[in-house]
């Protein structure tokens, strides 16, 4: 009988989840990210807390993230009982070679943005299929408004000839709620750039958060099946 002891090779977004939980040292609090990129980093890190000893703390931005933490055996507190954050790494949806991001495709937006940009240090997991030259390139901006904001938002938006609508769930039958309790509208804009987009969104009444990330990360490790890069 023949044993195969071949490993499984590993997939860009395994390896970037290795090089990210390489940084965690001994006695940091880590910010964990949401997605099957951040999902790949927690059991990663829980291995590496196991095997060095370390004593981290972990706090979540998201109920799935929070519960595969403690179920993997991290040490998770409360967001509200942060005083500092070592550091934040999280995947992302696009991302540009001067390291701005778009987000915010699942429900929690607000304390991706929250914890990415208190944190000491940001760090980025992707693999090249997530590399564009533009944000919005292959996905809708998510912006998420306030329930009483989400029509008068939507019309100003139109105003400015971007287009979209509401998200709405799984099922089609409903508007999707944030993990926040807010509603998202997922737009396309077709007449500014992204430092206006940001601009625009990051002052506009109603508008609780939106998926534009810039100048928020450290690095960015990119995968492929070439290995991985940093962009820095
Ligand atoms: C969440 O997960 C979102 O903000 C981001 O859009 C997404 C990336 O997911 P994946 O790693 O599954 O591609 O953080």
């Amino acid at each position: 009988m023949s044993t195969n002891t071949k490993a499984t090779p590993q997939s860009p977004k395994q390896q970037v989840a290795i090089k990210a939980a390489e940084i965690v040292d001994n006695g940091m609090i880590v910010g964990l990210g949401t997605g099957s990129t951040a999902n790949l980093f927690i059991d990663e890190l829980a291995r590496r807390q196991r095997e060095h000893q370390l004593d981290i703390q972990v706090v979540a931005s998201s109920v799935i993230s929070r519960v595969k933490a403690e179920q993997a055996g991290l040490k998770v507190m409360a967001i509200e009982h942060l005083s500092h954050l070592d550091m934040y790494v999280d995947g992302a949806d696009e991302v540009t070679s001067d390291m701005t991001l778009l987000k915010g495709r699942g429900q929690d937006l607000v304390c991706e943005k929250l914890l990415a940009s208190h944190a000491t240090a940001f760090y980025v997991m992707v693999d090249e299929s997530k590399m564009v030259n533009k944000i919005g390139e292959k996905n809708a901006i998510p912006i998420e408004v306030i329930p009483q904001a989400a029509q008068l938002v939507l019309n100003r938006l139109s105003k400015l000839q971007a287009k979209g609508s509401l998200r709405l769930n799984a099922a089609g039958d409903n508007v999707a709620y944030s993990a926040a309790g807010n509603l998202i509208l997922d737009m396309q804009f077709t007449t500014f750039e992204t430092a206006q987009i940001n601009a625009l969104l990051t002052v506009m009444p109603g508008v609780v958060e939106h998926g534009i990330f810039a100048d928020v990360a450290k690095a960015v490790f990119v995968g492929s099946s070439d290995g991985v890069k940093l962009l820095q």
